[in-house]
């Protein structure tokens, strides 16, 4: 049996009260009589996870290792740490939360320890019950260049194999938030695999393609808080041979309009007791003359509350302005640093930003500004 599932976000909420929705998965995993599992992609949250979440990552990865599985090593088009295939397989590939351009990122360097196998525009063959299995993957890459690198890849299925492409990316309808880069869409998939798998949407989803089927696991834990994420339940698929969706442990998540303190007190009053507290978030108008102080004090014991205000400040203006142009936080970031600084390597500077390298920063400014001096 094969465990397909994506999005972890590992250390998504720490230190609030929902550090440990991340980690329902895992254990739920753990129960699983998988024989190999498959993951589509942001295993982390954070680039540079705390220890705390990477030591929970490796402590899952490693008891896969002493549990039983049917599944045997054929072939890799990459040399391997053999320690990776012992007990369940976890092979993956790598999100857009996970990715670090040019520096190892968390999921190599679980990797490095053969803890799991990474696949860029790699595919690995094991086979199980008789037959073979071949997992194809593509890690994230930025989405102006998804196409051109699938294409470029050009990934040919394994004849008489049951052949898996696992890929993180917005793929046409499939688009992770309105005004984000999209390149790909589904007639661009490539031919002869029976199942693709895509991270990346955190929203669960199936399609049927001409021979084979398109399928989105969704996210583990729900992240965006958005309508969609409170209409589907999180889970993962297993193949054993059909495919089937399983539901895992997650909080109930409620999603409602409200505008007067009646209204609120009418929805917020139906809400069920319920073992873990549930997600209420709680679309209200800018013109609400609702004070939520008063309400998050009086409902606290109802769950989590979560306001959302239909209001247009400063920062929501930038945040349109960089999705219409279409530009990821860490290009906005980049092209800000080039138009302010008239700095001469502005991502070298993000990158240590982004790893909180402040050593690394302060050597950076320090030389950049010891050459301003020489130049003048
Ligand atoms: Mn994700």
């Amino acid at each position: 049996m094969i465990s397909i599932t994506s999005d972890f976000h590992l250390g998504y909420g720490y230190n609030t009260e929902r550090e440990n929705d991340c980690f329902f998965v895992l254990d739920e995993l753990l129960k699983e009589q998988s024989d190999l599992i498959l993951f589509a992609g942001d295993l982390f949250d954070s680039r540079v996870p705390r220890l705390e979440v990477l030591s929970e990552a490796m402590h899952f990865l490693a008891k896969l290792k002493t549990k039983e599985s049917k599944i045997k090593f054929i072939e890799c088009d990459k040399k391997i740490n053999k320690r990776a295939i012992h007990g369940i397989p976890f092979i993956s590939i790598y999100g857009n939360h996970d990715r670090r351009p040019n520096l190892i990122n968390p999921v190599q360097s679980l990797e490095k320890a053969g803890l799991l196998i990474n696949l860029h525009c790699q595919k690995i063959v094991f086979e199980l019950n008789g037959e073979k299995i071949a997992i194809h993957g593509m890690s994230h890459v930025p989405e102006k260049y998804s196409k051109d690198v699938l294409n470029k890849w050009n990934p040919e299925p394994v004849p008489g194999a049951k052949n898996i492409l696992l890929l993180h990316q917005n793929i046409e309808p499939f688009i992770y938030s309105d005004g984000d880069d999209v390149n790909m869409k589904i007639s661009d998939l490539p031919l002869g695999f029976d199942l693709i798998v895509n991270g990346h949407i955190h929203w669960k989803n199936e399609v049927k393609l001409n021979n084979g089927k398109l399928i989105l696991p969704g996210s583990t834990v729900q992240t965006q808080l958005n309508k969609k994420e409170s209409e589907i339940r999180k889970g993962y698929f297993i193949l054993n041979p059909e495919l089937k969706f399983k539901e895992i442990k997650q909080r109930d998540f409620y999603y409602e309009k409200a505008n007067t303190n009646d209204e609120v007190e009418e929805f917020l009053k139906k809400m069920p007791e319920k073992e873990l507290n549930p997600i209420i978030k709680i679309q209200i108008k800018n013109t609400s003359k609702l004070d939520l102080n008063i309400i998050e004090k009086k409902y606290k014991e109802k769950g989590i509350l979560v306001f959302k205000k239909e209001i247009f400040n400063t920062f929501e203006k930038q945040k349109t302005e960089i999705l219409r142009k279409q530009l990821s936080a860490e290009e906005y970031g980049l092209k800000l640093l080039k138009e302010k600084s008239k700095f001469k390597d502005p991502e070298d500077l993000l990158n240590l930003i982004i790893d909180e390298d402040s050593k690394g920063v302060e050597d950076l400014l320090k030389k950049n500004f010891k050459e301003k001096i020489n130049d003048n």
